[in-house]
């Protein structure tokens, strides 16, 4: 009869808007009817025929369709398939995704480095500072003239990357460009986009608050003497699994390298944009953004291509560093977002000069080293601004647009009817990205062609995360009925609460399992996902993960008051 199919109804256990669609998947393909039940009443209100059985292109395993579109009444639901199982009940209503958005955001605020986080913010998860990085060792790697190996420069707050506790430029870079991104291009929504921190009564939105704190800490990762800028601020090894201030390993700063300072470049440039209209709240800090942008683009020009190499750096200097590597080969993405962001910034076509934009490629989603798509999201929301080389603008249109295109063929024939998982590369290490920024990508589609099919597309994609997907699981610790519970991440895991921290985006399936856990259930590339700590290639979570996690949310909700 079906009786043991685990989870058996996958759907998105937030909820959805009224007007939404609202699809769940059912595994299997005996059943072919279901019903929705209204909590409150025990009443049946919807009864509804599933689809044809489809094929899982990743598994070979079959489930149907259950489309409750038509059910727009604000409540409680389940959804109920005769002799087979039901759902956790979820909800429908207005602004469902307002408290997932700023969870999201809230992440980062528990990320925080160098600091106290007191109950009033932090809840149960309130903990003593650690990592003060006031004292910060130059690396052997990053001596200059001003900075001789072991001389101690300060280089506090900033974000915690991931599970890990160290701060990595690179990492940083393509989050702040992604949460910056979002206050752009949903300015007023972010005026009432509240997370409860320390500085939500400051007259800022707290997006540009939280992404201050981050932004102070880049700041100090610049050489003075030069411009360059470092790699990461590490120890030479991971911390234990131990809460933060009972870490003491020494600190350093390592190698200046290229892909580095050019995201620090597109970052400070982008800040200086921005932080302009705040002038009254903090003077000088857009001047010192834009002062640092361009001295970072100075020693670009000077370093074109200085690569980051890990096991080269460790060969020549000593202490050897095995923390995340983040190392890039291929530079010119880095150029083409570094340039977009100080021409918005500037509006000199001399920083265009030498770049070749790639508009006639096939536009990569961003990853922390494929950021190019940054720089035509820049490109594009300031086209009529800028009024730039109108062939230029155009194809960077129609690159995003055929992006949007190419993901939605053949959506009809994927089994969670999601543009996620289309193909297997989908599910790298942290696939949970990779949903979000494709849901990203389509409402830029949606933004340049207004038709709803590519919102519709992104909206499914948070449906992916927060449900309906191949593992059953809401990728968002917090949120949702079978949730992620022992994610790959020292403060979870350390801090003797039950509940995760909430607010985080687990990394989600990833069939390499680089981790070697032995609690993985399954090998398919979809269902290739362990909620255990062990599990940091699928379980992890990190700050470019979140912020795209944070982008999807808020605009969807954004979208739904327009
Ligand atoms: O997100 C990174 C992923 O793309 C890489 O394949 C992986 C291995 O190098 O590293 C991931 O980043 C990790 C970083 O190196 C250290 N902090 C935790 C990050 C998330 O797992």
């Amino acid at each position: 009869s079906g009786q043991n199919v685990p989870d058996p109804v996958r759907l998105n256990q937030v909820g959805f808007y009224p007007d939404a669609e609202k699809i769940a998947v059912v595994l299997g393909e005996k059943q072919t009817a279901f019903q929705l039940k209204d909590v409150a009443t025990g009443k049946t209100v919807f009864k509804g025929k599933l689809s044809e059985p489809r094929t899982n292109q990743h598994s070979g395993k079959m489930s149907r369709i259950a489309n409750f579109s038509s059910v727009r009444k604000p409540g409680k639901y389940v959804l109920e398939v005769p002799s087979l199982g039901k759902s956790a009940p979820f909800e429908i209503k207005d602004h469902i995704y307002k408290d997932v958005a700023a969870a999201s955001l809230k992440g980062f605020y528990y990320q925080r480095a160098s600091v106290e986080l007191p109950e009033k913010f932090a809840g149960k998860w309130a903990r003593p500072a650690g990592h003060p990085d006031d004292k910060v060792l130059i690396h052997a790697s990053a001596v200059s003239e001003g900075r001789a190996e072991n001389a101690v420069i300060s280089s506090g707050r900033g974000w915690y990357d991931a599970g890990d506790y160290n701060k990595y430029i690179v990492n940083s870079g393509i989050t702040m460009g992604t949460l910056l991104s979002l206050y752009e291009d949903y300015p007023s929504f972010c005026e009432n986009f509240i997370t409860n921190i320390p500085e939500s009564n400051n007259g800022v939105p707290d997006l540009l608050d939280e992404a201050l704190y981050n932004l102070r800490w880049m700041l100090t990762m610049q050489d003075p003497a030069d411009g360059g800028v470092y790699h990461k601020l590490t120890n030479p090894r991971f911390d234990g699994m131990v809460m933060p201030d009972a870490c003491k390993n020494p600190r350093y700063v390592v190698q200046k390298g290229t892909a580095a300072t050019l995201d620090f470049v597109a970052v400070m440039a982008q800040s200086g944009r921005i932080f302009k209209n705040f002038e009254n709240k903090f003077p000088g800090l857009s001047d010192s953004c834009v002062t640092a942008a361009v001295k970072g683009w100075e020693w670009a020009k000077k370093n074109p291509a200085v690569l980051y190499n890990q096991d080269e750096m460790n060969k020549k200097f000593d202490p050897d560093v095995v923390t995340g590597a983040y190392g890039d080969r291929n530079v010119n993405d880095e150029w083409i977002w570094a340039a977009a962001e100080m021409y918005a910034l500037t509006k000199k076509s001399d920083y265009l000069k030498d770049i070749a934009f790639q508009a006639d490629q096939p536009m990569p989603l961003p990853t922390w080293s494929q950021v190019k798509t940054l720089g035509y999201y820049t490109m594009i929301r300031f086209a009529d601004e800028l009024k730039t080389d109108l062939a230029l603008t155009k194809s960077l249109k129609t690159n995003i647009t055929s992006f949007a295109d190419n993901l939605l063929q053949d959506l009809e024939k994927q089994s969670y009817h999601t543009v996620m998982g289309k193909t297997a590369k989908d599910y790298a290490w942290g696939s949970s990205s990779v949903a979000a920024n494709q849901g990203i990508a389509l409402l830029y589609a949606f933004k340049l062609t207004k038709n709803p099919k590519y919102a519709l597309a992104a909206q499914e994609n948070l449906d992916y995360l927060l449900g309906r997907n191949a593992t059953g699981y809401s990728f968002l610790t917090g949120f949702g009925s079978k949730r992620v519970m022992h994610p790959h991440h020292r403060l979870s895991v350390a801090d003797g609460v039950v509940d995760p921290v909430p607010g985080l985006l687990s990394g989600g399936p990833n069939p390499a399992q680089q981790d070697k856990c032995t609690t993985y259930t399954s090998k398919f590339a979809d269902e290739s996902f362990t909620d255990d700590d062990c599990s940091y290639a699928s379980n992890e979570i990190a700050i470019n993960w979140n912020a795209p996690m944070v982008y999807l949310a808020a605009a969807l909700e954004a979208l739904s008051e327009m």
